[in-house]
């Protein structure tokens, strides 16, 4: 298999967590987001919607969206699992993976652009944006590349991006109130959904956490995972200095 990714992309971190706790072998291929490679013709055969990740099969098919990905590889590789048995349980998980695909990415794509995408977005001539936005297939992210190139979001809009972003905590100490992972005493793709957005609140509102005591140990055991270390959930400022945007990958 071969992953296209970002290294700071959390739909990308999700995958690369997943494939870890799987001990799949994997080539991985990043993508530069900067460059817009993945607004390319060979990128968006991979994955219509120009968005990473997407995975290249081996058998030449590909698949994208990072909640179908993890489920397709608990299917093709079932040990160990990573879905309740329980389809009410799993339910409930597929619930709570969208509700994070809805509630916690977008804020954090207005975070983490700001710093990642903005400085390159804002050097382009007027004619070279137009070319970029029109390679974007969908309107919500032509309209977030615009922002991020000529209209900067607002500190006002950055910080009701946070406390979007930080609704999160409190979902989750509610849930975690039964157990040591949000489904229970199993540690499932619904964990694995929250990590990426928990690691960036971890560097972005430490204290949110450390408030939130259930949150706050489960992000211990979490990081206690051998599959954490190998999944390279580098830390956002360190690894935008050293990848650089082309790599960042975004939100
Ligand atoms: N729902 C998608 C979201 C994918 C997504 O938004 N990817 C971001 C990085 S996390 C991306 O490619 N951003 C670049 C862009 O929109 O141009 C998934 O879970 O795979």
């Amino acid at each position: 298999m071969k992953l296209f990714h970002g290294w700071l992309s959390s739909a990308s971190r999700r995958v690369r967590l997943c494939l870890a706790e799987k001990g799949i072998d994997y080539d991985s291929v990043p993508v530069d987001m900067a460059a817009q490679e993945h607004h390319t013709p060979a990128f968006l055969a991979m994955n219509p919607n120009g968005v990473v990740p997407a995975l290249a099969l081996d058998d030449g098919r590909f698949l994208h969206e990072s909640a179908t990905i993890c489920e397709y590889l608990d299917e093709i590789r079932p040990s160990p699992p990573l879905r309740p048995a329980d389809p009410y349980q799993r339910a409930v998980m597929r619930n709570f993976v969208r509700w994070t695909d809805e509630k916690s990415l977008p804020n954090l794509l207005i975070l983490n652009w700001s710093l990642a995408l903005q400085p390159v977005a804002a050097q382009w001539s007027d004619a070279a944006l137009a070319e970029r936005l029109a390679r974007i297939p969908t309107a919500e992210r032509r309209e977030a590349w615009l922002r991020i190139a000529r209209k900067p979001y607002t500190d006002a809009e950055k910080r009701s991006a946070l406390d979007g972003l930080l609704l999160l905590v409190p979902k989750m100490e509610a849930m975690l109130a039964d157990g040591d992972w949000l489904l229970g005493a199993r540690y499932t793709l619904a964990d694995i959904a929250a990590i990426p957005f928990i690691a960036r609140i971890a560097e972005l509102a430490p204290e949110v956490l450390s408030a939130a005591p259930a949150v706050a140990a489960w992000w211990q055991r979490v990081q206690a995972r051998p599959a954490f270390a190998l999944a390279q959930l580098e830390r956002f400022d360190s690894a935008l200095a050293r990848r650089g945007a082309q790599q960042a990958g975004a939100q």
